[in-house]
């Protein structure tokens, strides 16, 4: 058989709760619709680290974040790490990658494994972006998706049509500050979006770091609102004026993506692609869109935790079908190379879900999932840092903080606080029952699981020494 072509496509903080095909209550997402309706629809697909910088890194190794040493934004990803990009390129596939890239520039930072690039410098801009190529710096008008979508649909058209191509297109969109391009400027115009369930909560049983997180409606900014607070609101009526003006700019940066998405697909159509290609829509991590009364992401909690991942290959992926299992970010790589008959390497931590593409989980398939967020001096959101785990049923959190009190050492000063909820009972997670003394039994499992995770993937516990 053919050796499958890719196109992976990952934007940059799209929550599947914004994609009509994960049954969105607030926007319709028809081309991104178009894959799960000819394809597979992944509904546990999480990140292991809910943060842009280290969960590319993640995608793109197939390792943690300790093993790649991606652990936060500020810490670049080593170009030579074994990729899957550089794997497929070896064994003669065709590469490139169009977008955003966020592990880092220089010699030591840039990508590697792609045959053509054109990066956008850290985030990149919305308008008239800067992008960074194997040429130098260039400057394109024009808006970002589409720029990225053209440079894309260019380089299919000019690539060698004899060998398999792997194409990687990394849009910027719907990442902050949210700016839409005139075409969809006007849209939701005199219309209320509506709030999610939990917009009011105010993080009773909860940890202390829900409480201080720095991401409610109250803290977007100039940029991000784009118009004055209009004069005379109540701080309610506020909050609520703030997530309209936030979620609906959001909402319009989506439907540009999605138009763009569309593009691509008739691409492939139009030249005869679509038989022989894999298409995957995913993004580096989830995104508040309101819930708990936040925006942006960090927290192990389902919204952030959780990534889209739609997937269509019509030789393997029944039209229309849906997987419950649990699927990484580290899974995708190991994923990628074994569809295109390349072995996997042993450094790569992940485990290829091909056999679920066609239906079948093998019997000793994950059920549960280790996570670490490792910021413990964030100062966008002030988000602490915490390790976890989370079963198809349960998840356990540890803000495990800095219980020696070194000064910004890993966190705040004191105790480690723990987090349990019952995804069943609470899907919302609403109430931490860690302390509830029915759960004693459960909470020692699951810690016991979170230590075996943990150590299986060659990670450390924070004691207090
Ligand atoms: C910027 C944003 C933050 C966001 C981080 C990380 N502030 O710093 O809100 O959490 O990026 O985002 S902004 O005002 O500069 O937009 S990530 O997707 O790269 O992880
Ligand atoms: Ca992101």
């Amino acid at each position: 058989m053919r050796r499958p072509n890719l196109v992976f496509i990952m934007s940059d903080d799209h929550a599947t709760h914004a994609i009509s095909a994960y049954g969105s209550r607030i926007n319709q997402t028809p081309h991104l619709d178009r894959i799960a309706e000819d394809g597979m629809r992944f509904d546990a697909c999480f990140c292991t680290n809910s943060i842009c910088t280290p969960s590319r890194a993640s995608v793109l190794t197939g390792t943690y974040n300790h093993v790649n040493g991606v652990t936060t934004l500020e810490t670049p990803m080593d170009n030579t790490l074994v990729t899957y990009p550089k794997l497929m390129q070896q064994a003669g596939y065709q590469t490139a990658i169009f977008g955003k890239w966020h592990l880092g520039h220089g010699p030591a930072h840039d990508p590697t494994g792609f045959d053509d690039w054109a990066v956008l410098p850290d985030q990149g801009l919305y308008h008239d972006p800067d992008f960074y190529t194997p040429e130098g710096r260039i400057v394109v008008q024009g808006y970002a998706t589409d720029i990225i979508t053209d440079m894309s649909i260019r380089w299919l058209g000019e690539r060698d049509p004899d060998r398999p191509f792997a194409l990687m297109i990394h849009h910027k969109a719907p990442h902050r500050p949210w700016e839409p391009d005139e075409a969809h400027a006007s849209m939701y115009e005199g219309e209320r979006i509506p709030e999610p369930e939990t917009f009011w909560d105010e993080y009773e049983h909860r940890a202390t770091a829900a409480r201080v997180a720095e991401m409610r409606m109250m803290d977007l900014n100039e940029a991000d609102l784009k118009e004055p607070v209009p004069d005379g609101l109540s701080r309610s009526e506020e909050v609520s004026w703030r997530y309209q003006r936030y979620i609906t700019d959001y909402l319009r940066v989506v439907a540009s993506i999605d138009d763009n998405v569309g593009r691509v697909l008739d691409w492939l159509d139009d030249h005869g692609q679509t038989e022989d290609t894999i298409v995957v829509y995913t993004s580096d991590q989830g995104f508040f869109l309101g819930d708990h009364g936040w925006f942006d992401k960090r927290f192990m909690y389902e919204e952030s935790l959780s990534m889209p991942f739609l997937f269509r290959y019509p030789r393997l992926a029944e039209a229309g079908s849906v997987c419950d299992e649990m699927v990484l970010n580290v899974d995708f790589a190991p994923t990628f190379l074994e569809l295109a008959g390349i072995e996997v390497p042993s450094q790569m931590q992940g485990t290829s879900f091909a056999p679920l593409l066609s239906g079948q989980a093998p019997p000793d398939w994950q059920q549960a999932m280790y996570y670490r967020y490792w910021m413990h001096q964030d100062r966008d959101h002030n988000v602490w840092a915490h390790y976890g785990v989370r079963s198809h049923r349960y998840k356990l959190i540890c803000y495990y903080n800095d219980p020696l009190g070194q000064p910004g050492a890993r966190g705040p000063a004191g105790p480690p606080e723990w987090e349990l909820f019952d995804l069943e009972a609470d899907p919302f997670e609403m109430r931490n029952i860690v302390g509830e003394p029915e759960q004693a039994s459960l909470v020692g499992e699951l810690r016991a699981l979170l230590a075996d995770l943990q150590a299986a993937c060659g990670d450390e516990p924070i004691t207090g020494g």
